[in-house]
């Protein structure tokens, strides 16, 4: 069975936007660091600011080599998948990890105790997703009963645009730069009322700026769903 439907069960949504928004420049531009989070609306990036982060250099170089000898060969055991129409995600493969080796575990510990409140139990596995370059993920809210209020992940290999939109009000929308080494956290609002999603590399674009998508792992950790204010039914029954 596949881990991430055990994990996180996906709804797919078509996000919409206004195509003006968004021109493309000629060429990749380098995109200036302290610009990572673009809305449809200042008062929204404003209004979402503390429920969600990106922070670049999260690891180093040495601490991306040390995660991904640890998950390469099992990786490479698995193949790409690209055939399910109905998938939320498109050319990937996955795995959940239990136990890693210490430079691994210094590293999720340190994203453990950034992200996560103190007494908010976490999820055992964490969850490895390998995106082929032509791979990407539709938009989607993990579900209620599989995960909790918070998800942070670390992103190696490429660099990779992440889209919020909010599931009831499709105006309202948020795009993170995903650099390579960094750390992504959505926390409550932002986690339970926004889709999320990774672009595919056609459409990669940040704030403007073509952001080219290659392989790209992702290392996910999440907390047990627990008690949180405006729990709604629809939520519950997405599976
Ligand atoms: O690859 C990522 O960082 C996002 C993963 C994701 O959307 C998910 O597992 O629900």
């Amino acid at each position: 069975m596949k881990v991430l439907l055990e994990v996180a069960k996906r709804i797919h949504r078509a996000a919409v936007y206004s195509g003006g928004r968004r021109r493309v420049s000629s060429g990749p531009v380098p995109l200036r660091d302290d610009c990572l989070i673009v809305g449809s609306s200042r008062e929204l990036v404003q209004r979402l600011g503390s429920q969600v982060e990106v922070r670049t250099g999260f690891i180093t170089e040495e601490e991306e080599r040390a995660l991904l000898l640890e998950l390469e060969p099992g990786l490479r055991k698995k193949r790409y998948e690209f055939d399910h129409w109905d998938d939320a995600i498109h050319g990937y493969r996955e795995t959940e990890r239990v136990s890693w080796g210490a430079a691994c575990e210094e590293i999720l510990n340190r994203v453990r105790s950034i992200a996560f409140p103190e007494d908010s139990p976490l999820l055992g596995p964490v969850h490895v997703l390998d995106l082929d370059k032509t791979g990407y993920i539709k938009p989607h809210i993990d579900s209620v009963k599989f995960c909790g209020s918070t998800i942070a992940g670390l992103s190696l290999l490429s660099d990779s645009v992440m889209r919020l939109v909010k599931d009831n009000a499709t105006n309202e929308w948020l795009d993170l730069l995903l650099p390579r080494h960094s750390l992504y956290i959505l926390r409550d609002q932002v986690r339970y009322e926004f889709t999320h999603e990774i672009l595919k590399d056609e459409e990669s674009v940040f704030n403007g700026h073509k952001v080219p998508r290659l392989r790209r792992i992702s290392v996910i950790c999440r907390n047990v769903p627990g008690q949180r204010p405006h729990q709604r039914c629809s939520d519950v029954t997405r599976n």
